[in-house]
């Protein structure tokens, strides 16, 4: 069995994978027992010097190889905080009133990609199956390319696809496209993603949808095909703590955990609750809602404005119906321990996931694992999370119909407990045969099956590999157009 590489923008803690419950652990998984390397920014923040720096920092943890390089400040800056979170973030989310197309940001985020490539180039054996993570590194495969990687290489995306116009939208798109044609696999969470990639590819660059399902572009055949991220259902199996449960017995609690991000639809979530409470005066006093949502990316500036509007929203609501004894809307802007998640969890009738648009969301997969499941509670699930693709069983709503989220709370609250464990078994299955080691054996699997399909190339991996290095690394690119 061929050896894994990853690589993504940061790599995780290794030691700490058990306890991070989503991909991190299928990852891991596979990592320790394919004797794996992993690479990726190592967290840190370096001199202008650092963008020079191709010998990335190595460490063994586990069986698996860690490879790590920091980042420049201006890296940071343009790659960073810029291209990739102010500009893909936004636009892939189909928020392109705050995307920020700056010049610079682009060619950053490309000589990082770069420098990734160059750093991974010289670790890599001839017969590694390697995969990208993520919207950072969308360049990554290509540049690997460039240098005369002949492997297997397919590339996940987590965040969604978005429609045609939008993808059109971004300055840079038929690069990006370019980028991703450089791999043998694309994979994203959802059918809706398969379909808005494919039209774009349509559409942008004039892709054409081959007999067998595979797409040509830019004189490539590439695949693309959905793969829905899961968890480790088991580690948010509960233990039903007291120290919840007895102090919450008068209240019902609702809860939303979400990153402070504004796809995660945390203002319509608080005015639906605050006008279900208008309409409905007799849960007054009966309900809270809990809010969890740790900070992220705080140095740009669309995340200050959301900070602020929920705030506002959280004092004014809390204020108008809030009791010396009572306060409606918990709000907690700190990130909580994952053991604490898992109990609250469990505690909470309503699981209210609610995002404008989420690739998959893994929080609602949580909140159903987590759940007891002789009186579990309800999950309330935006349409546009990509997990309402498969989670049909959730009380599905438009998170953007206000009056409809509000009147959905009470159906939740007042769901008899045979429909709440119907819809709850029917979920825990869902989520029990499509969790995060399935979804990584899917991928690799999907993966490896295109590279036997692949005729052999004829030549050993590092002769072939001197022999373009010798004709100038420049021809790499068009020696790769056919690989299939
Ligand atoms: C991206 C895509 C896709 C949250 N707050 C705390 C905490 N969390 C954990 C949750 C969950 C994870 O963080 C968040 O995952 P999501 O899937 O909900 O969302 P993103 O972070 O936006 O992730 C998303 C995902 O990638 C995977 O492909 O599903 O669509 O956007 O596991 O539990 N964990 C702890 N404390 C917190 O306060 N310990």
């Amino acid at each position: 069995m061929s050896r894994i590489v990853l690589v993504s923008n940061r790599v995780a803690d290794l030691n700490k994978a058990g306890q991070a419950g989503g991909v991190v652990i299928a990852i891991a998984d596979v990592l320790s027992k394919r004797r794996g390397l992993w690479l990726g920014w190592n967290g840190k923040i370096g001199e202008k010097s650092e963008e020079q720096r191709t010998k990335p920092d190595i460490v063994e943890v586990g069986g698996a190889t860690v490879a790590t390089l920091p980042l420049s400040s201006r890296e940071y800056k343009d790659y960073y905080l810029g291209y990739a979170n102010d500009v893909l973030w936004p636009v892939f989310h189909s928020r392109l009133d705050v995307a920020q197309f700056e010049a610079g940001y682009y060619q950053r985020y490309l000589e990082v990609n770069r420098r990734f490539a160059r750093a991974l180039h010289p670790l890599l054996k001839p017969d590694d199956t390697i995969w990208v993570h993520d919207y950072h590194m969308i360049p990554l495969g290509l540049e690997l390319r460039k240098l005369g990687v002949e492997n297997s290489i397919g590339f996940f995306l987590h965040i969604p696809v978005p429609p045609s116009q939008t993808f059109l939208a971004i300055p840079e798109h038929r690069e990006l496209a370019r980028g991703l044609a450089a791999y043998d696999l694309v994979g994203v969470q959802t059918k809706v993603d398969v379909a808005n990639l494919i039209d774009y590819l349509q559409d942008g660059v004039l892709g054409r949808i081959l007999q067998d399902g595979r797409i040509r572009v830019f004189d490539r055949e590439m695949s693309i095909a959905a793969f829905p991220v899961g968890i480790d259902v088991d580690s948010f199996v509960g233990s039903r703590p007291k120290v919840l449960r007895e102090p919450a017995r008068s209240v019902t609690r609702l809860i939303g955990v979400d990153r402070l991000d504004y796809t995660k639809g945390l203002p319509q979530k608080f005015r639906a609750f605050g006008r279900f409470l208008e309409k409905n005066p007799d849960y007054r006093r009966k309900v809270i809602l809990s809010q969890l949502a740790p900070p992220t990316r705080e140095s740009v500036l669309a995340y200050v404005d959301i900070r602020h509007e929920l705030e506002t929203l959280s004092g004014t609501i809390n204020g108008k119906f809030g009791e010396l004894d009572w306060v409606p809307i918990h709000y907690i802007h700190r990130s909580t321990p994952r053991k604490m998640l898992v109990d609250v969890f469990g505690d909470s009738r309503i699981g209210v996931v609610t995002p404008l648009r989420d690739g998959m969301n893994l929080v609602a997969k949580e909140y159903v694992a987590a759940q007891d499941p002789e009186d579990p509670g309800v999950l309330m699930l935006s349409r546009f999370a990509g997990a309402a693709e498969q989670m049909k069983e959730a009380l599905i709503v438009n998170p953007y119909d206000v009056e409809e989220m509000a009147d959905t709370i009470k159906i939740a609250l007042e769901m008899d407990v045979e429909e709440r464990r119907e819809r709850h078994r029917a979920l825990l299955d869902g989520i029990r045969t499509h969790d995060t080691f399935a979804w990584c054996r899917s991928f690799l699997t999907s993966l490896e099956n295109i590279r036997r399909r692949r005729p052999p190339t004829g030549e050993p991996f590092e002769a072939a590999r001197k022999a373009r290095e010798a004709k100038g690394l420049a021809s790499g690119a068009s020696r790769h157009t056919r690989l299939l």
